[in-house]
């Protein structure tokens, strides 16, 4: 989250490269897989980065993810270009330079070597309208992660139209959007829609609770913030330090506030309405995905009378309508599939590499419409409710996970046989991941286990992916043709004992015996 990651979006967009950007927090792991996927050239890291007090060897995951490559005989990497960021930025001197930065000199380039010798201009590559201008890799159900693809004319144009209408957009704004840019949320309204639009933007590296609590109020007063985005999983956070920790700051500049990433709890709703805005400024909840680009339903700020939860209506252009199972359009009240008819500018154009796997996940179910994955609800006066992800993914503190993905990093490790992930709810994360592994015979259960498996997990996909909660499962509840019903998995892990029809069930006394072991208290 430094400035120099925006340069290298909009240099790449200059020049005519395809940009493909990693989270900082994923494993060198994800990293080579993206690599490998996205067929990249060029890799741009740093040395070093704190969250928090935790510093991170950026340079080591990136060589480490770069080896892992070699050994797949699928490096296309010829370059790494690495930010001075650590090393200059951080208070005085070698004191404080506690990282050794591994290098190979016939890859790695530092760039503000390069800089130095680089023309002050650059001529545009004219591209067409359908060029591609990114990829942005998103979790998908069978666990290998989709390369969402982008285009120019059509991405920038709904980022740049539905910033400037969402947030109301001002030319005396200071606008904040505190999401990562290695998301979509970060793409769209922290470098391409408010930059299209010339927005002053605060650009936050750093995590909510560093050095305290009111880190976010204490920003929000230094630079008189008047535009505030951020995730329903960090208002619950703070949430939790009561009012305290804000009455400390004057956040009288704040206008509009925004939520992204996961429905949003009437509760937490509420507070960023009354705490956080006193009361006067609209709460824009916007419902999109990394496929949409951009906001698809969400309020026009004191245009659309709101509801706590309800991310509204469409934006323009934009059509929704809720499918039920057999594909039928429900009218008025009800809930089911929630689908679009048609097309918007923002929307993605393919999974790169795999058209056949966009036609298959996104029209295949429901031909004629694009299906997002989400259940919805419309009420009565035509509102639209999330319900969340009605397909087998996990969504902690608004970052999206398949079970898939991480049964397969919990599968890897040597003791266990078999695993199934289903989520749980948590008062911050909003859903956590609570996990049942079945071990290999004359493998034993302890603390110790537990703990090499939550560390493999974290290495393998990233620290949001921890499991919360790890049960020992000496056997899953499978239906007859052997799939894992993890909808009964769901109802072990929330402990809720009314458990429907278990007709499909191979064999029903497994259940009992989960539910005799569940956990309580998180791993
Ligand atoms: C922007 C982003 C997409 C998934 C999506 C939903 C969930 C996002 C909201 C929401 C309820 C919202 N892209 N989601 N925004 N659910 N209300 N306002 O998050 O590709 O990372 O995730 O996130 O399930 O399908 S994403």
């Amino acid at each position: 989250m430094i400035p120099e990651l925006v340069y290298t979006m909009l240099a790449c967009a200059r020049i005519g490269a395809v940009h493909c950007i990693v989270f900082a927090g994923f494993s060198s792991e994800s990293l080579c897989e993206r690599i490998v996927d996205a067929q990249s050239s060029v890799l741009v890291t740093a040395d070093g980065v704190y969250r928090g007090e935790k510093l991170i060897n950026l340079k080591q995951i990136a060589d480490e993810a770069l080896e892992k490559c070699r050994e797949k005989a699928s490096s296309s990497v010829t370059k790494c270009l690495v930010i001075k960021h650590h090393a200059l930025r951080t208070k005085s001197g070698a004191a404080c330079n506690k990282l050794q930065t591994p290098w190979d000199s016939d890859c790695d380039v530092w760039w503000d070597e390069v800089m130095r010798d680089s023309p002050e201009e650059c001529e545009p590559e004219w591209l067409d309208a359908e060029d591609p201008l990114f990829i942005l890799h998103t979790s998908g159900s069978t666990g290998k992660p989709k390369g969402v693809l982008h285009t120019v004319a059509g991405y920038l144009l709904y980022t740049s139209l539905t910033f400037k209408y969402v947030f109301d957009y001002h030319h005396d704004d200071v606008y904040w959007c505190t999401a990562d840019i290695g998301w979509i949320t970060g793409h769209s309204y922290i470098t391409y829609g408010p930059l299209a639009n010339g927005a002053t933007s605060v650009l936050f590296e750093g995590i909510p609770v560093h050095p305290h609590v009111g880190r976010f109020w204490e920003i929000i007063e230094k630079y008189k913030v008047t535009k505030f985005y951020t995730a329903p999983t960090a208002i619950r956070l703070l949430m939790k330090y009561g009012r305290e920790p804000l009455q400390k700051y004057d956040l009288s500049s704040l206008r509009i506030l925004g939520t992204v990433g996961e429905p949003i709890n009437p509760d937490a709703w509420q507070w960023f309405h009354e705490v956080v805005g006193q009361g006067r400024c609209p709460v824009v909840d916007t419902f999109w995905q990394t496929e949409t680009g951009g906001h698809v339903l969400t309020p026009l700020p004191a245009a659309t009378p709101l509801k706590p939860g309800s991310a509204t209506f469409p934006f323009f252009g934009v059509e929704p309508t809720i499918l039920n199972e057999h594909g039928e359009e429900l009218e008025g009240e009800g809930e089911g599939y929630l689908v679009f008819r048609r097309p918007w500018p923002g929307i993605m154009r393919t999974v790169y590499r795999n058209h056949e796997r966009f036609e298959n996940t996104y029209f295949k179910k429901f031909p004629g419409f694009y299906l997002t994955g989400d259940g919805c609800r419309r009420d009565k006066d035509g509102y639209y409710w999330i319900t969340g992800r009605i397909d087998d993914m996990l969504n902690v503190s608004g970052h999206l996970m398949s079970t898939a993905e991480v049964e397969a990093a919990l599968t890897e490790h040597p003791a266990v046989a078999e695993a199934a992930v289903v989520s749980r709810p948590h008062e911050v994360k909003g859903e956590c991941l609570y996990c049942f592994v079945t071990l290999k015979d004359s493998r034993e259960f302890n603390h110790k286990l537990v703990e090499e498996v939550k560390r493999l997990v974290r290495e393998k996909i990233g620290p949001i992916a921890t499991p919360d909660f790890i049960q020992n499962a000496p056997a899953l509840p499978k239906t007859r043709s052997g799939k894992i019903m993890r909808r009964i998995l769901r109802q072990i892990a929330r402990n809720e004992k009314d458990l429907g029809d278990l007709s499909t069930l191979a064999d029903p006394k497994v259940v009992e015996e989960l539910f005799s072991q569940r956990c309580e208290a998180a791993a």
